[in-house]
Order: structure tokens, then C-alpha cells, then sequence
């Protein structure tokens, strides 16, 4: 019997999950479906044959429903994940879990008392092929210790002209930063402090926006993290990394495409968006859940993943806000959380 899934968001993230179960993932199916905007909800719907509910936490408690994902606008994940983990379904909410970390907190206090985990958090970097191998070229030890960690985080623009707020550098994309990175160099390794320096902004960011942001990091075991966002590099979609170790580096390679050489220039495409950069990591993402909820074991991103870098996100605003080095005190990690 396929997985029905119930969707909660049809906008660009899911639609791109929507027709990844449609047309490339056995063994789900999207039954029903349910966004702030209805004329776009009621199109998704006709499109994939599922039914539109007009009020989410309807679709939460339907019985067509045997869980629920969450691509919609991020300060709404936390109720409707909270919604969903009291109603006993298993839930997949797209990144940042919350925009806060007191938001985290009570869908973790939620989840641990529904007595498992019932909760996986969109962070699809965990998934990519690339970052996979990265990580484990440094859990080999071929790089030695990792030191330092620098990475870049580039958008040609935001997704449909979004309009971004500073505060978004950290709470929606750099919180992909904050994860992958514990990915990479031990998910036991937290951080103890954030740092964020704002340069001159772009003459293209709108007055609004402090963009790009520089955030620096410290981990617990006193790994040094340096990470960049840009919303309007203007050039593509760029996502670099590379991991500094006492016996070498290691990097995320740039996916590659056709070299030509013409008119003195040697060039080759930069992707322009994160569907293209990152379609076979929200695709094995997806296969994973759907598999680890069909065995009731799930083992993807958790709400304490979410927690720690929405944790780090709030300490980013405050750094930027205060002009400090701003300490991250995270709670203990839960027993639950804890990975074998
Ligand atoms: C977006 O929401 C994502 O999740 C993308 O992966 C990220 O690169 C982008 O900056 C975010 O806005």
C-alpha cells in the first residue's frame, strides 16, 4: 500500500517535491494537498489527482493522510509540525524547522512525548552524493583533523523574487551551513559562539538587505568555521566548501558541465538554482523517508539538527544586531536525539 501523503505548501519547494513522488519516487502518493494561496493549491491538486483541503489542520487530522510534509512559509512550520507529531503522523518539514530556537524546543518537547521520532527536518545537503563522499573522505582521516571549515553560499537572486530579510542570511539559507557542516565534521561537534560582519552591501540588494553577510563560527572542539551568504551574486547558484585538515584539504567538487573554449574565454555553465544544484539530494532524500517511515525507524535530519541551527541562527541576528561575538548555549542534547 503506497505512503498517502498530505502537502502543506505548493509553492516552488513543493511542487519540486510533488513531481518528485509523482514521477520518480515508488511507493508514495500525494492524496492531499493545501497552501495559503488557493488558486495555486487547487492547480497542484487537479495535477496529481489529490484533493484540496482548504484548512491545513483538516488535512493534518484526514484519514487519507498517513503523513504529512511541510514546504510552506517558514514562521508556519512550527504549528503545523507540532499539529501533525500530536496527531501521532510521521512528518517531514522543509528547513528551518523554526525560525526560532524556542520554536525547536517545543516540537522537540512534542515529539519526546509522543515517545518516538516522528520528525525528519528538509536539510537534503545530508543527501547530496558530493557532501556524502566529502564526508567520508574526512571521517577516514585522509585530511587528518579537520581545523577549518570554509564554505560559500551563492544565490544568483532569490527564488522568485522573494523578498529577503537580513535576518533570512542566517534563518533560511545559511542554517544549511550550520548543518552540513556538523555533517561533515562530526554531528557531535556543536558550536560555542557566532560572529557576524556585515561588508559594504551590493548595489543590488534593495535598502532593506545587508547582503552579502560573513558569519564565523567555533565549534566545541575549537574547529573555526567561515562561511559567506550571497543572495544576489548575480552569476548562478554557487555552493562551496572546504574542510581544512593537519595532512590536507578536502573539497566539495564544482558539478561540472561542458568546457568551451572561445573568443580567449575557457567557460562552462553555473547552474542558476538549488532544484538544479541539489535535484538527485531532494530526490534520495525523499526515497530515504519514505523508506525509513514505511519501517516506522526514522533517520534523516532531526528536530535537534534543527534546533542546533536555528540556535546558531538566532545568535547570527544577535551578533549582527549587538556588533559582538555572541556565546551559543545550546541545552543538552536530549537521550532521544542521540544517534547510535
Ligand atoms: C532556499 O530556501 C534553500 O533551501 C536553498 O537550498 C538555499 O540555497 C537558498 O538560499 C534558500 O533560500
Amino acid at each position: 500500500m503506497p505512503l498517502r501523503i498530505g502537502f502543506i505548501g505548493t509553492g516552488g519547494m513543493g511542487q519540486h517535491h510533488i513531481e518528485n513522488i509523482r514521477s520518480v519516487i515508488p511507493g508514495a502518493q500525494v492524496t492531499a494537498v493545501n497552501d495559503a494561496d488557493e488558486s495555486v493549491a487547487r492547480a497542484v491538486a487537479q495535477s496529481c489527482g489529490a484533493r484540496y483541503i482548504p484548512d491545513p489542520y483538516d488535512l493534518i487530522r484526514s484519514d487519507e493522510v498517513d503523513a504529512v510534509m511541510i514546504a510552506s512559509w517558514d514562521p508556519t512550520h512550527e504549528g503545523f509540525s507540532v499539529a501533525a507529531i500530536e496527531e501521532g503522523k510521521y512528518v517531514f518539514c522543509e528547513k528551518p524547522l523554526s525560525d526560532t530556537p524556542e520554536g525547536c524546543l517545543r516540537i522537540m518537547e512534542a515529539e519526546q512525548k509522543a515517545g518516538k521520532r516522528l520528525l525528519q527536518v528538509g536539510f537534503m545537503r545530508r543527501f547530496d552524493a558530493d557532501y556524502r563522499e566529502l564526508r567520508e573522505v574526512i571521517a577516514r582521516g585522509d585530511i587528518g583533523i579537520p581545523l577549518v571549515v570554509h564554505a560559500q553560499h551563492r544565490n544568483l537572486a532569490p527564488a522568485g523574487g522573494a523578498k529577503i530579510t537580513s535576518d533570512m542570511s542566517a534563518t533560511n539559507a545559511l542554517v544549511h551551513e550550520f548543518d552540513i557542516t556538523r555533517f561533515l565534521i562530526g554531528d557531535d561537534d556543536t558550536y560555542i559562539s557566532a560572529q557576524l560582519v556585515a561588508p559594504r552591501s551590493s548595489r543590488f540588494c534593495g535598502d532593506d538587505l545587508i547582503d552579502p553577510q560573513l558569519v564565523y563560527l567555533e565549534t566545541k572542539n575549537g574547529v573555526r568555521v567561515e562561511l559567506e551568504i550571497f543572495w544576489y551574486c548575480r552569476y548562478g547558484y554557487d555552493i562551496r566548501c572546504e574542510v581544512v585538515g593537519d595532512l590536507g584539504t578536502a573539497s566539495l567538487p564544482t558539478p561540472s558541465h561542458t568546457v568551451v573554449r572561445r573568443d580567449g574565454l575557457h567557460a562552462s555553465k553555473i547552474v542558476p538554482t538549488w532544484q538544479e544544484r541539489f535535484g538527485g539530494a531532494y530526490v534520495t532524500e525523499l526515497r530515504e523517508w519514505i523508506a525509513s517511515v514505511q519501517e516506522g525507524v526514522i533517520t534523516g535530519p532531526s528536530a535537534w539538527d534543527g534546533y542546533v541551527a536555528s540556535a546558531v541562527a538566532a545568535a547570527c541576528r544577535k551578533s549582527r544586531l549587538t556588533g559582538q561575538i555572541v556565546p551559543i548555549e545550546l541545552i543538552d542534547c536530549p537521550a532521544f536525539y542521540k544517534k547510535p
